[in-house]
């Protein structure tokens, strides 16, 4: 089966800083504090959305940020949150953490959104940090950091549209044509369990996935062995492109066979939508073949085409018809499967390594909250160490033999120890 991947980096915004300032009106000395709030960084999320069948567009866009909170401004005034960013998927799309190697979520019903980073939370302003014994707090928050991932994007490719017809028709080489895929063009057809696949790119939004379906007429309906996933494809195909060989001695007579032996195979799958095709257009015998019959094709209500998958005539014009087709053809419904999330490492948790220069301390909550210390205000210092001593941080580093004016390094931030 094809595979469509996309590797990704996602990054959520960062929260925005909150604000020390104090209220300042004129002839008022001494006002309060009224630093506000930074905004909430944006989030990155994924959501499916139906109208995509592959991961090509990923392909030309690989990196996604989210826009960074606003910081908090004075008289109490919260910083602007950012917009989350969506990024939409096709159905059956598998995300993969990279880093992580593990299975962040699995993407299968229209409108399903999964949040992949969260946003960072606005750091909180002055006006947060008054006590009765400090009127006057010159401390506040930074925003929490985003979050970056590194994400595989993973697709099982399911056609939408079919070609069908008999053998040497030219199946495999329209499905050539078209696309990536490249089949075994005059091959004997009753050896394939798997369809061939392609995809073919029309512009940015728009792709096809077609499959070239042989061996469906010779006897399928009979159960002659196809595969479980052939099946599946030719059920899932919304629009079929119906080719008739133009060298055949009778192109209209193996129209009606290869309907018939749909309509004995799967009922559904003759009612599908189809685009009536004759081949080999290039030949001067198939031109003149072709004058008779397409009024005989036009009578039984079709609006057939004339192509050559060798000279790519009408190839394109082919294509677009099928897609206005697509537009209008009913959605599959699609089998439901329980989404998987990854379960989040404990956040408390914490490591402490002795490296070359000192102390070396790594763990999301402690590095999280470093981030959002203003070191250069001893109360947001203070709040930070308490944090050391909840997470237990300090007696680990007592433990391990920690001497006073040795450094700790915390992320990029060093750190001097005094007991
Ligand atoms: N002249 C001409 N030959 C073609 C065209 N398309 C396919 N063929 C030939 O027809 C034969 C059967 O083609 P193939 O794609 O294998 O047919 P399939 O059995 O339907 O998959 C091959 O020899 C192709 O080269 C065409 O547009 N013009
Ligand atoms: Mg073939």
């Amino acid at each position: 089966m094809l595979i469509d991947e996309a590797e990704i980096t996602v990054r959520s915004g960062k929260g925005g800083d909150g604000s020390v300032h104090f209220h300042r009106e004129k002839f008022v000395p001494r006002g309060g504090p009224d630093g506000g709030d930074g905004g909430r960084g944006g989030s990155v999320s994924f959501q499916v959305s139906q109208s995509l069948n592959s991961l090509t567009s990923f392909r030309h866009k690989s990196l996604f940020i989210a826009v960074d909170g606003s910081r908090g401004g004075p008289n109490n005034m919260s910083g602007k949150s950012a917009p989350d960013l969506v990024i939409l998927v096709p159905p059956g799309t598998i995300i993969h953490d990279t880093e992580g190697k593990s299975l962040v979520g699995d993407l299968v019903t229209h409108g399903q959104k999964l949040v992949v980073c969260k946003g960072g939370r606005g750091g909180r302003g002055n006006q947060h940090f008054a006590s009765s014994r400090n009127q006057a707090p010159r401390t506040a928050e930074k925003g929490e950091p985003g979050q970056a991932r590194k994400l595989r994007l993973e697709l099982k490719l399911i056609a939408d549209v079919g070609i069908v017809g008999v053998p040497n028709a030219g199946k495999s080489s329209l499905l050539a044509a078209v696309t990536n895929a490249n089949p075994k063009i005059g091959d004997y057809p009753f050896t394939t369990l798997e369809p061939n696949l392609g995809v073919a790119e029309m512009d940015l939004e728009t792709t096809l996935v077609l499959a070239d379906i042989p061996g469906l007429i010779e006897g399928a309906h009979d159960g002659a062995g196809l595969g479980d996933s052939f099946l599946r494809h030719i059920q899932r195909t919304r629009v079929l492109i119906h080719l008739l060989d133009g060298l055949s001695a009778d192109p209209l007579a193996d129209f009606t066979q290869i309907n018939s032996e749909m309509a004995l195979f799967d009922p559904d799958l003759a009612k599908k939508p189809q685009v009536v095709v004759v081949n080999k257009i290039d030949l001067p015998e198939v031109q003149k073949k072709w004058k008779k019959i397409q009024p005989e094709l036009v009578k039984r209500g079709y609006e057939p085409v004339a192509i050559s998958a060798l000279t790519h005539q009408e190839i394109q014009p082919l294509l677009w018809k099928v897609v206005e087709l697509l537009k209008k053809a009913p959605k599959p419904t699609i089998e439901e499967a329980l989404p998987v999330y990854r379960a989040e490492a404990d956040a408390r948790a914490f490591k402490i390594e002795k490296v070359k220069d000192g102390w070396r301390v790594s763990g999301k909550a402690i590095e999280r909250s470093a981030a959002m210390t203003y070191w250069e205000y001893s109360g947001s210092v203070r709040r930070f160490q308490k944090l050391m001593e909840t997470l237990g941080v300090d007696e680990e580093l007592r433990k391990a033999g920690i001497q006073e004016g040795d450094t700790v390094f915390i992320n990029n931030y060093e750190l001097e120890w005094q007991d």
